[in-house]
Order: C-alpha cells, then structure tokens, then sequence
C-alpha cells in the first residue's frame, strides 16, 4: 500500500489527505515529525519538509507534486479544471493558500497549539495578537473578495484551490480562533461550507481528538 509521510497538524499533509479521501486512494500514515529528520527521510524529500509520498520504488515530497501526481494517478473525481484560465486560478488559490495563508494562521496555531499544549510554554499572546490584528485582517479581506456562494471558489467547483485554502483554517480552528462572520461572511461561510465536507470532517475530528480540542 503507499505511504505518505507527515503528521496530522501540517496543513500541508492535510491538504493531501484530503486530495486522498475525496479521491477513494487507500493509503499508510507513516508518522514523521518534521524536526531533526533521520538521512534516510532526507533521501526521499530533500527538503526535509513533509508530506512526503511513497509508492514502492517511487518518491515524491511536496503537497502541491503530490497532489497533481494523484490528479493524474486517479482522476476520478477531478480537482483540478480543465479550462487553462480556470486551471491557472486554481493554482493561484492553490499557492495563496500553501504561502500567505499558512504563515498567518500558524503563526497563532504554533502559539497556542504547539507551545502551549505541546511544548507546555507559555504561548506569546502578543505575536498572536498581532498576527490577528494586523496580519490576517488583508488576507481575509482579499478571500472575502474572491470567494463564491458555491461549492468552489474556481467556476462554483469544489477542487484543490478550495483544498489547499480551507486547510490552514484547521490550525487555526484548533488555535480557537474563527473568522468573524459579521466582518467576512462570505469568507466565513465559504470556510464552513469546505470543511463540513466529509474528506475534511474526518480528519478534523482525529485531529481535536488528538490535540485535545474537541
Ligand atoms: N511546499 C511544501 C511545504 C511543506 C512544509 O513546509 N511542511 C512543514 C510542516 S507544516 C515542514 O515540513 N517544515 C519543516 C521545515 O521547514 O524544515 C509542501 O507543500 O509540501
């Protein structure tokens, strides 16, 4: 059976669990902590960074590889659009999710999650503060502007955009933070609509099982 290597809380390992469950692809969580990784895990993702996929001889690191390698690999359902403009937004999403994105909302998840429940240190309320105040604002404001009252953000079609934006949301979640409908409903409403899907509802239940925040 493959395996993919990573551990639950990256928004990147979930990002391709998700890709994984919604495309009906059995697959091993190997679990891989991505501090101090062993020679041998550097082999298959120079990077050192997870997720990181295993297929027998075949090894691919990289969300965003991986989960075009499986588009291509099963393509049924698909999540990508065929159109080339439509295919170009949604690597847009795709990269303004994996970037931005990430960086603000697990910069309060590292803070509250991982240093604190975690690491049992005291988080750094003032970095989470900031990151809230001055950080996630623009970021919600530009989604706020992009997101549609549809299934997906990319021609009203559920797909990796929407895969790869709702993922970070996670960690932010577990972070006990929300998007504040009354300032971006859309956003908030098209962030709920993506995770109650049944690919996300799954693992977000392992996950606040797992870091005690059900
Ligand atoms: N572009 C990569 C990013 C992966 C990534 O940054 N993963 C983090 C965990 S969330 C990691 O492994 N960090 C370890 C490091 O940067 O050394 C992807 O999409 O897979």
């Amino acid at each position: 059976m493959p395996r993919l290597h990573g551990v639950n809380a990256s928004p990147f390992v979930r990002k391709t669990r998700v890709v994984l469950e919604e495309k009906g692809v059995a697959y091993e969580l190997v679990p891989v902590m991505p501090i101090g990784v062993s020679d041998d895990f550097r082999r298959i993702s120079p990077l050192g960074k997870i997720p990181c996929w295993e297929d027998g001889d075949y090894t691919l690191p990289d969300s965003s590889c991986i989960c075009a390698y499986l588009e291509r690999k099963h393509p049924e359902p698909p999540l990508y659009p065929a159109e080339p403009e439509s295919l170009g937004r949604a690597l847009w999403y795709e990269e303004y999710g994996d970037t931005r994105l990430v960086e603000v909302l697990t910069t309060v998840f590292f803070q509250r999650v991982v240093q604190a429940r975690i690491m049992k240190q005291a988080p750094d309320e003032e970095r989470v503060r900031q990151a809230l105040t001055d950080l996630v604002p623009p970021v919600f404001d530009y989604l706020e502007g992009e997101v549609a009252d549809a299934d997906g953000i990319v021609d009203g079609c559920f797909g990796i955009a929407d895969v790869a934006l709702a993922s970070p949301f996670v960690n932010f979640d577990h972070a006990g933070e929300r998007v504040d409908p009354d300032r971006w409903p859309r956003l908030a409403a098209y962030v709920d609509r993506i995770l109650s899907r049944p690919s996300f509802k799954a693992l977000v239940e392992e996950e606040k099982a797992a870091f005690g925040t059900l």
